[in-house]
C-alpha cells in the first residue's frame, strides 16, 4: 500500500480508495454464540443494516437523545479553539466515518487542514460518505479506507501528499463511540488509537458524561419507540437472514442506568416462554429472561482521563457542554501505553 492506486477522477474526486480487507464478520456463528451463552447476547456491530442504520440516524433526531446535538453544539463552540490547538495543514483520520456533520463541522474549524482519511468497515459505505465530502471540499485531499478501527495502522504508508504527511495528525473519534465499548475494549481501542499518533499529534475523542438517571433511561427509550425499533430490527434481521423464527412481538425493550457499572443497558425481555429456531438451531427463552443488546458507558472527566492515561494519552485540554454533560478531549500521547 505505497501508490495510490487511482487517480481522483476514477474514484469520484479521491484522493486514494483502500481496501485493507478487514476479516469478514460471521455474522450467523456470531448470532448462534450470542444466543447460546447463559446471558443471550447479541452483537451491537450488527444492528447497522441498512433500515438499522436509517434508525440510528432517527435516534439522533430524537427529543430525548441529547448526545449527538450537545456534541455538535459543543463542536462549534470550541472551532476557535481547535484551530489553534490543531495549527495550519492537520491531517485529519477519522475511524468509523459515520457523521458528515460532524467532520465537516470540525473541517470547517481548522486552519486549512492538509487531508482527510476517512476509514469504516464497509467499503461502500467509507466510500460513498468520503466522496460525498470530497465534493463539499474540491482542495482538500480527500481519501477513504476500508479498514477495521480496532487493528493497526500504518500512517505512514498511506498514499498520501508530502504536504499531507508533514501536517499534525489528528485522529477525530466522536459520537461517545466509545463508550459502546467494554471498558477493557475501549482500553484496547484507545492504545490502538495511540499507536497512530507521533509526538506532537492528537486525538481528539467525544465521551458521554454520567447524569440523572431519568435523563439517560429516557435517552435510551424514546417516547416514539425509536430505539424498541432499532433493537427489534436487529431480531428482523436475525429472522431474514438466519431462516429463523423469533417472534418479535413477544420481545420488549428495555433501558436502564447501572450506577455501578456507570453504564445505559439495554436489553430485550420475552413477554413469555418462547421457543424458536435460528440457523437451523433449536433455542429457548424463559419469561422475563433478557437478551443483552448493548451497553454505553457514561464517563466523568476523570475516569474518562484515567482510562486514557493507561493508554499512553495525556489530556491536553478537555471541554464540557452547557447543556446535558458531554464531554470533547484533546488527548495527546505521553509515553508508553501500560
Ligand atoms: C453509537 N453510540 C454512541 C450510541 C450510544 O449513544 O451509545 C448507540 C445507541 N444505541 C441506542 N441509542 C444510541
Amino acid at each position: 500500500m505505497t501508490e495510490p492506486r487511482k487517480t481522483p477522477s476514477q474514484t469520484g474526486g479521491l484522493s486514494f480508495f483502500e481496501d485493507m480487507h478487514p476479516p469478514a464478520a460471521d455474522f450467523r456463528a456470531d448470532i448462534l454464540a450470542g444466543l447460546s451463552k447463559p446471558q443471550k447476547a447479541l452483537p451491537p456491530k450488527y444492528y447497522y443494516d441498512e433500515e438499522g442504520s436509517r434508525l440510528f440516524d432517527a435516534i439522533t433526531e430524537q427529543p430525548e437523545y441529547y448526545v449527538t446535538g450537545t456534541e455538535l453544539e459543543l463542536m462549534r463552540t470550541i472551532g476557535p479553539e481547535l484551530r489553534e490547538l490543531a495549527g495550519e495543514g492537520a491531517l485529519v483520520l477519522e475511524p468509523g466515518a459515520g457523521s458528515s456533520v460532524k467532520i465537516r463541522t470540525l473541517l470547517d474549524a481548522l486552519d486549512s487542514p492538509s487531508a482527510y482519511v476517512g476509514m469504516d468497515i464497509s467499503g461502500d459505505h467509507v466510500r460513498s460518505a468520503c466522496e460525498a465530502l470530497a465534493a463539499d471540499y474540491p482542495s482538500l485531499e480527500i481519501g477513504a479506507l476500508c479498514h477495521d478501527f480496532t487493528q493497526s495502522l500504518d500512517v505512514a504508508a498511506l498514499p498520501l501528499s508530502a504536504k499531507a504527511h508533514a501536517g499534525r495528525r489528528l485522529v477525530f473519534f466522536p459520537g461517545s463511540t466509545i463508550g459502546n465499548f467494554e471498558l477493557i475494549d475501549a482500553l484496547a481501542l484507545l492504545k490502538t488509537l495511540r499507536g497512530w499518533l507521533r509526538e506532537g499529534d492528537a486525538l481528539l475523542i467525544g465521551a458521554d458524561m454520567r447524569k440523572a438517571s431519568e435523563a439517560l433511561e429516557a435517552a435510551y427509550d424514546d417516547e416514539a419507540g425509536v430505539t424498541a425499533a432499532f433493537n427489534l430490527n436487529l431480531i428482523a434481521r436475525i429472522n431474514r437472514e438466519l431462516d429463523g423464527d423469533i417472534d418479535a412481538d413477544a420481545l420488549q425493550y428495555k433501558a436502564f442506568w447501572n450506577p455501578y457499572r456507570s453504564r445505559v443497558e439495554m436489553y430485550l425481555v420475552a413477554r413469555r416462554d418462547m421457543h424458536f429456531t435460528v440457523g437451523g438451531e433449536r433455542f429457548v427463552i424463559r419469561k422475563d429472561e433478557t437478551i443483552h443488546m448493548e451497553n454505553s458507558h457514561k464517563f466523568t472527566l476523570e475516569t474518562f482521563q484515567d482510562l486514557a492515561a493507561k493508554a499512553g494519552l495525556r489530556s491536553r485540554k478537555a471541554w464540557v457542554s452547557a447543556r446535558e454533560p458531554f464531554s470533547i478531549h484533546w488527548l495527546e500521547p505521553a509515553g508508553e501505553a501500560c
